[in-house]
């Protein structure tokens, strides 16, 4: 096949994907790029790049080698049940994961240090600082998730003086962080932890994890008075419902969430106008177009060099 024969479909939710198209044409010449409005032989198609794409519309690409998100999560591809069986690539990159650990440790240092609480007092021209505020080191952080993501953030947390714990499915080793595996450690790694942190993948596993069981396990000894849940993993994971319970009736101090069972998130739902939740817009590492379609085509010329594939998921664990 000449490489003008060789096709790259980018889909983007249900609109014309138009930046991403631009970004994989001034990076892979000699490549047609199309997207799903354009008129392609299905059988040419090589390459998907997609983001949450319509279900179904993949559906009679006999000829993919690899299907790459746009993203860190593959859960937006594996949801279709017509995904064609080709490789499974997600990104993996310094850009993103840099904006993740920024919002992690944006929102642990909110909580740590009451950010709300001196927004409130000035408000109230109120000058407290009672009771004294605790050292980082003195403050248990637990990380869920200790993959690309979640091991940064735990490391930058740590560097950051927290007293910083992990959790994942298989055995970790991090520097000066004490990690927990399986179900087994699960219960071990919730009791020592005051602010959880998740950045879990949403798979069949991980689905609605988040409930006042788990929340019901976390330490409560912390000096906010109560434990602090900050997702940024999937909204799949959260039990919404239990969420607004715990918080309701002092199980959860505060929320801080970037991903929601539905999004955008309805604007009738309660956590909008809880006064201990923050929500932010799936935003917390939105990367550049230029950086993800770097990456992507990076690996795109390199497959046609004959190297293999980087960051290739594997189905039945779904991440
Ligand atoms: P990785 O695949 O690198 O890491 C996933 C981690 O989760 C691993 O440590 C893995 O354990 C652990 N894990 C998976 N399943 C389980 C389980 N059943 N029990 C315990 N641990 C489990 O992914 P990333 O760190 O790159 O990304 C994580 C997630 O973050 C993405 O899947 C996506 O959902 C979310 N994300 C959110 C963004 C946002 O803007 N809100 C942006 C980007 C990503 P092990 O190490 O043992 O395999
Ligand atoms: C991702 C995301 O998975 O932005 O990359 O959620």
């Amino acid at each position: 096949m000449s490489r003008n024969d060789a096709l790259l479909l980018v889909v983007e939710g249900r609109d014309a994907a138009t930046p991403w198209i631009e970004a994989f044409r001034a990076r892979l010449p000699g490549w047609r790029v199309v997207g799903l409005s354009d008129a392609f032989d299905p059988a040419r198609v090589r390459h998907v790049a997609a983001w949450r794409h319509p279900y179904g519309s993949l559906k009679g690409l006999t000829s993919l080698d690899a299907i790459f998100s746009l993203g860190a999560g593959v859960d937006h591809l594996l949801g279709d049940p017509d995904l064609p069986p080709a490789t499974l690539v997600r990104v993996v990159d310094s850009d993103l994961t840099a904006r993740m650990t920024e919002w992690v440790v944006l929102h642990v240092l909110r909580h740590h240090r009451q950010a709300e609480r001196y927004v409130r007092q000035q408000h109230d021209g109120l000058w407290s600082d009672d009771p004294l505020q605790p050292a980082a080191k003195d403050v248990r952080v637990g990380v869920m998730g200790l993959g690309v993501l979640g091991g940064d953030a735990a490391a930058k947390l740590k560097l950051l003086g927290f007293d910083v714990a992990g959790w994942s499915r298989t055995a970790k080793t991090l520097p000066g962080v004490p990690t927990f595996a399986g179900d087994g450690g699960l219960d071990a790694f919730l009791r020592r932890t005051q602010i959880l942190v998740v950045l879990l993948p949403a798979t069949p596993r991980t689905q609605g994890m988040l409930d006042a069981a788990l929340i019901g396990k976390l330490a409560r000894d912390g000096h906010l008075g109560g434990p602090v849940l900050i997702n940024a993993g999937r909204g799949a994971l959260q039990n919404e419902a239990d969420i607004l319970r715990c918080l309701d009736d002092g199980r959860l101090k505060a929320a801080t969430l970037d991903v929601f069972e539905t999004e955008p998130l309805p604007t009738t739902s309660p956590l909008w106008r809880h006064p201990a939740v923050t929500v932010t817009p799936h935003n917390a590492a939105i990367s550049s177009t230029g950086a993800v379609a770097d990456a992507v085509a990076a690996q795109i010329l390199a497959f046609g060099r004959g190297e293999p594939l980087q960051h290739v998921v594997e189905r039945e664990r779904a991440y």
